[in-house]
């Protein structure tokens, strides 16, 4: 099982700023903790972070071919994105939104997701383990489908 972890704008900043909303650690960590668990679940992980909107969207259009799933932080443009919302329906693959922090207890332009209707879940407040939450209901529906 392939599966593409996805970051979207300025997540590449973790752990350097802002530290009481998003915690201290850093994109790296959470991406060898990532790897970590993927290994011992056997399966392939694809890093991809950028602060381009096209180029989330052409890395989620070229994972069609590629990967079973998707793991998406798609940040800021979770609210603002049709762009994104659009690239994952036309990708097919079930695709899990996930937040490091609750966006539901901050300003109220985070409360609207326009990306999370079109995935099977959204997974948020729990810092950087939330994507080992969402990597586990990822692979059980991918299994599930298989
Ligand atoms: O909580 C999340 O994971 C967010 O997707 C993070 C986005 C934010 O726009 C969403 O509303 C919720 C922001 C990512 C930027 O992260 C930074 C990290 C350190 C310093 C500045 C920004």
């Amino acid at each position: 099982m392939k599966i593409l972890v996805a970051n979207g704008p300025n997540l590449n900043l973790l752990g350097i700023r802002e530290p009481a909303v998003y915690g201290s650690e850093t994109l790296q960590a959470i991406q060898s903790m990532i790897n970590e668990f993927a290994a011992e679940q056997s399966i392939e992980i694809t890093h991809f972070q950028s602060n381009v909107e096209g180029e989330l969207v052409n890395a989620i259009g070229a994972a069609k071919a590629d990967v079973d799933g998707i793991v998406i932080n798609p940040a800021a443009f979770t609210h603002t994105s049709v762009a994104l919302r659009d690239a994952i329906v036309a990708c097919g693959l079930p695709v899990v939104e996930v937040h490091i922090s609750n966006t539901h207890q901050r300003e109220g332009f985070r409360h609207t997701s326009l990306t999370a209707p079109v995935c099977v879940g959204q997974i948020m407040g729990f810092g950087g383990y939330g994507y080992i939450l969402a990597l586990q209901a990822l692979i059980k529906r991918v299994k599930q489908k298989t």
